[in-house]
């Protein structure tokens, strides 16, 4: 037996991928903070390399802020509220934010 009819679905449901949203962690220059300190920083905070470090204090330095990462909001926080206690603590004003990512 033959059956030319085709069946059409009469819904689409398109699978929720949604991601969550992704925030970006900003390191902010300062005039104050030693630079050893924010690359001491960045090592502990980031496990950085020394290089990575250097490369990121210049580039905050020089441009006056420069994206560290780009994470999960809970994570940017964490992180970003680690490295500021740790300069707080030292008495330095040493300073960075999170932003959602476009
Ligand atoms: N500008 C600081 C200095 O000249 C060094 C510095 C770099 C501080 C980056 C903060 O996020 C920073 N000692």
């Amino acid at each position: 037996m033959s059956d030319d009819t085709t069946t059409t679905p009469k819904t689409v449901t398109k699978p929720k991928l949604d991601r969550p949203k992704l925030y970006k962690i900003i390191l902010l220059n300062d005039d104050y903070t030693p630079r050893d300190f924010v690359i001491m920083v960045l090592k502990i905070v980031f496990r950085m390399s020394e290089e990575t470090g250097y490369r990121m204090m210049l580039t905050a330095h020089k441009m006056g802020s420069c994206v560290l990462l780009v994470c999960a909001r809970d994570i940017a926080e964490t992180k970003a509220k680690e490295a500021t206690d740790l300069a707080k603590e030292a008495g330095f004003p040493m300073m960075l934010t999170t932003e959602p990512e476009n």
